[in-house]
């Protein structure tokens, strides 16, 4: 909630922006698994600057969200 250095994501969960929670954005976190990311970017989703256990869980809590 207060570490979205590169802006809030306008859907919790979505990493592509395409505003639904998908096997496409589970694909592209996996591809940044355990990697430093801008804060924010490529899987980031609590902004943190790593892509890890943390991400994977907003993402599963938000699967198959539409925003
Ligand atoms: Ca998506
Ligand atoms: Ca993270």
């Amino acid at each position: 909630m207060d570490q979205f250095l590169g802006g809030r994501p306008p859907c919790p969960g979505d990493v592509n922006g395409d505003n639904a929670v998908n096997f496409v954005d589970l694909n592209l976190l996996l591809e940044f698994w355990n990697m430093s990311v801008p804060p924010g970017s490529s899987g980031d989703l609590n902004g943190n600057g790593a892509v890890d256990f943390a991400d994977l869980n907003e993402l599963l809590d938000a699967w198959q969200n539409n925003c």
